[in-house]
């Protein structure tokens, strides 16, 4: 007989589990888009204890609506490694330019990233960094029903060596510390510089060579990398996305291999 207190049971036990085992992370990642999946996977596969904090329910970010609902994903001839490596079916439609299903590269990505070992926390939001001695050290969490409702409640925190921004567009964590903090940040001008229009080719290669630590322990990747350090956007073509995910991995990983 199938007991309701059980399932209850069995979803409290495993669930405070994993969250107590995830109170201290090598990375925490802020964002579940590709940026942020691709940098858990390369992390995850080489031994790094890596969380994700996924402020919706549903992960995969900016992925499933490819461009104008069109859920088509476009990758150029640098990102086709990462299909490849993720196993994401591909075609090339015209010469250089690879298009991949949209839901198959969110959940491809997302199921890649699970298997090497990293975790997803949905539904909870980085609200807040913990900032001390100058580094950043974790995130101050919460419910994102709890901000939804507007109800006061105080946060938990995630500890962490490494914090990776892949929020996308917004770069939560970076005007986080930004606003709260004040602090001087890696950027030409000490604070964030903010995205710019639409240039797609300027953009993918700014993207790649601005995955980097923006304040001892803030890695920022993704669309989050162009709004902090003043590049422009590109449009539905993702290459960028994933080799900048790829990227932060890299970065922490030579960090913590000294
Ligand atoms: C936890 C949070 C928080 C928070 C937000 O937007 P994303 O897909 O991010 P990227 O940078 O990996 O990919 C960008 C791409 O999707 C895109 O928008 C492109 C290429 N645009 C070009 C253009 O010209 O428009 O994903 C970010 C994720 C989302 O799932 C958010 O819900 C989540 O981060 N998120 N998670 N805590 N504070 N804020």
């Amino acid at each position: 007989m199938i007991e309701e207190k059980k399932i209850t049971e069995v979803i409290i036990r495993s669930y405070s589990e994993k969250l107590l085992k995830h109170l201290e992370n090598d990375v925490l990642i802020a964002g579940s888009g590709p940026s942020g999946l691709v940098a858990a996977y390369y992390l995850a596969k080489n031994g790094v204890k890596t969380a994700i904090l996924e402020k919706k329910l549903s992960i995969g970010g900016g992925i499933w609506g490819g461009g104008m609902m069109f859920n088509s994903i476009v990758v150029q001839e640098e990102g086709k490694e990462i299909l490849e490596e993720f196993g994401i079916p591909h075609q090339e439609v015209s010469p250089g330019y690879f298009v991949a299903d949209a839901v198959l590269v969110a959940t491809l990505l997302a199921s890649r990233a699970l298997l090497a070992g990293a975790v997803i926390f949905n539904g909870i939001y980085l609200e807040d960094v913990i900032l001390k001695e100058g580094r950043v050290g974790g995130a101050v969490i919460n419910w994102s029903a709890v901000e939804v409702a507007g109800l006061h409640v105080d946060p938990l925190t995630l500890h962490s060596r490494f914090l990776i921004d892949a929020t996308g567009h917004d770069a939560e964590v970076v005007k986080v510390l930004q606003e709260k903090s004040k602090v001087k940040l890696k950027t030409p001008s000490g604070k964030m510089e903010g995205e710019r229009s639409m240039w797609a080719d300027k953009a993918e290669n700014f993207v790649a060579s601005n995955t980097r630590e923006v304040f001892p322990g803030l890695i920022v990747a993704g669309m989050a990398a162009n709004a902090t350090f003043g590049g422009p956007r590109m449009g539905p073509i993702f290459g960028g996305m994933f080799l900048s995910g790829k990227r932060a991995a890299e970065i922490i990983l030579e960090e913590i291999r000294g």
